[in-house]
């Protein structure tokens, strides 16, 4: 799928980018920092759902050094414990996406919130700070 380890790594950043940007207007509006827009946030809150299905597959076999990175060994050496994490955040924006959907903002800030913590979740263990 990729052509050397490092365009894995450079792939998987990219989309943790995009992602943190779309991701990061919805929250900023759950957060009260911009204003609630049901159809803005319907609309990144569609693109991370798009998004959310990238990143785990740029984690293979070797692709834990080849260009700058701080994905932890962990991801590696505890792989089940970091697809866990991974699939804990794929449901959680799975219900974001729904939650967007009704474009209702008491949803859309419960599920802000527990996305949040499942990017953080997989961040403590397997991200170097
Ligand atoms: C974000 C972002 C993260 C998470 C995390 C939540 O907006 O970029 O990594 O939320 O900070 O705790």
């Amino acid at each position: 799928q990729f052509q050397k380890p490092g365009d894995a790594i450079e792939y998987r950043q990219s989309a943790f980018t995009l992602i943190a940007t779309h991701f990061g207007r919805v929250a900023a509006m759950a957060q009260g920092k911009a204003p609630f827009d049901a159809k803005v946030a319907a609309e990144n809150i569609a693109l991370v759902s798009t998004l959310s299905k990238l990143p785990l597959t740029a984690f293979g076999p070797g692709t834990d050094k080849g260009h700058k990175t701080e994905a932890k060994p962990a991801v590696w050496s505890d792989a089940a414990g970091f697809k866990a994490a991974a699939d804990k955040y794929v449901a959680a924006v799975e219900k974001l996406d729904a939650a967007g959907k009704t474009g209702d903002f008491a949803q859309i800030k419960a599920a802000v919130g527990e996305t949040g913590g499942s990017c953080k979740g997989c961040h403590d263990k397997f991200r170097e700070k």
